[in-house]
């Protein structure tokens, strides 16, 4: 049987990106995108799949459960995989609310509707699945000076930000859903994911944006943080594979090695751009230090040995190859940049940005 996804989120960046690849990957297959559209959602990222008979778009709110209830019944979907999410942490620290409201409430709404409907009489739920599209945030935050630490699915849950709190939280009703009534659920917890389609309020792009108007390229406090990046298709590609293949109730962590301090990534990012463009006013002068994020944390690395030795997933993209795909993604799409940055942007920008000082002011 022609297997259906129902797939939250789906109009944001990793969402999309998974989307595409559904839809590359499997002929047998029909996805439903379901999404409310905030700031951060934009179906032009799948303006090519619009005319798919395998793809439909319902716009709802992950915590409306009246709706989510008629999504079900109208399509009967195999598997729930929820990237709907509240997804910036600069965000959540100017204004936590939303964040425990959708991620905390909107999941649990998910959680209960996919309860309702599935649960057959013998309070089993055959060969459904649910994936929560979790982050490594949760495990909190690694020392620099600790650089074989990485984080494993058994590593304590530690989050320090209110996006990170919201995000674990969301993460232990999952597993009390699983451990309480049997529903068959997985999480993926993924470092950070850079390519198309990603919000320009997030580190790459945004830095991609500001060098190419010769503007001001802001790195938090002494720009040492590390993130662990990874190509976003290569995350779609664990996600797919978890669903089919995990096993249900687990946690699988999601990586691929490739931890960078915050300024390195900044300064290849300068390079590459200035290349591309052949523009020599982009250089390092831009770099400015700016006050540092609040509960920064100092390291994230992930440990991706479960899904290596269980399912056989490894990274695909170099990053070499990723960063250059992505640089050349938004030079090729400035329309895309244009759209998704013009109103309520310059206002976000104006708020995160506008005070912020030099770092230690
Ligand atoms: P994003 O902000 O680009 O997209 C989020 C999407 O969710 C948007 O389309 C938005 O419209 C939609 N949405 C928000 N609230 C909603 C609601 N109440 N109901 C329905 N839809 C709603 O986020 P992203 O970067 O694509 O992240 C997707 C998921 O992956 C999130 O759950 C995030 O926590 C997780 N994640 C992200 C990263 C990363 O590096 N970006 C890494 C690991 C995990
Ligand atoms: O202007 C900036 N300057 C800067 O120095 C921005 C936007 C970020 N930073 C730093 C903060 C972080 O150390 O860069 C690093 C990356 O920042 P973000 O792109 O905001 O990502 P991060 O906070 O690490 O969280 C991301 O990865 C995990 C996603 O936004 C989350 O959704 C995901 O769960």
């Amino acid at each position: 049987m022609t297997p259906t996804y129902l797939v939250t989120g789906g109009a944001g960046f990793i969402g999309s990106n998974f989307i595409l690849h559904l839809l590359r990957a499997h002929d047998d297959v029909r996805v439903v995108n379901v999404d409310a559209l905030t700031y951060a959602g934009n179906l032009e990222n799948l303006t090519s799949v619009e005319g798919d008979a395998r793809y439909a778009f319902r716009q709802a709110d992950i915590r409306d459960a009246e709706a989510m209830t008629a999504l079900f019944a109208e399509f009967d979907p195999a598997y729930v995989v929820n990237f709907a999410a509240e997804s910036h942490v600069d965000r959540s620290i100017a204004d936590p609310g939303v964040f425990e409201s959708t991620n905390v409430g909107g999941t649990v709404n998910l959680l209960n509707v996919a309860r309702a409907v599935w649960e057959r009489s013998d309070g089993t739920f055959g060969d459904h699945r649910y994936l929560q599209v979790s982050t490594d945030e949760v495990y909190g935050s690694l020392p620099l000076d600790e650089p074989d630490a990485l984080f494993t699915e058994g590593t304590p849950l530690s989050p320090h930000s209110p996006y990170s709190a919201s995000k674990a939280s969301a993460d232990l009703f999952v597993r009390a859903y699983g451990d309480t009534y049997g529903l068959p659920v997985l999480v993926t917890r993924c470092s950070n994911n850079y390519g198309p389609y990603q919000f320009p309020e997030k580190l790459i792009p945004l830095m991609i944006r500001n060098a190419l108007r010769h503007e001001a390229l802001p790195v938090y406090g002494d720009g040492l943080n590390v993130r662990d990046w990874l190509y976003v298709e290569d995350h779609c590609r664990a996600i797919d594979l978890v669903l089919r293949e995990g096993r249900v109730g687990e946690v699988y962590n999601v990586g691929g090695h490739n931890e960078r301090s915050n300024i390195q990534i900044v300064r290849t990012i300068v390079e590459r751009v200035s290349e591309a463009v052949d523009d020599p006013a982009i250089d390092d002068s831009l770099i400015a230090f700016v006050t540092d994020r609040k509960g920064h944390d100092r390291r994230y690395g992930i440990s991706p040995e479960k899904i290596r030795a269980e399912l056989g997933w490894a990274p695909e993209t170099p990053f070499d190859e990723g960063i250059a795909r992505t640089i050349d993604w938004y030079l090729a799409n400035p329309e895309w940049v244009e759209r998704v940055t013009s109103g309520a942007y310059q206002d976000y920008y104006e708020r995160m940005y506008g005070d912020r000082g030099t770092a230690g002011n």
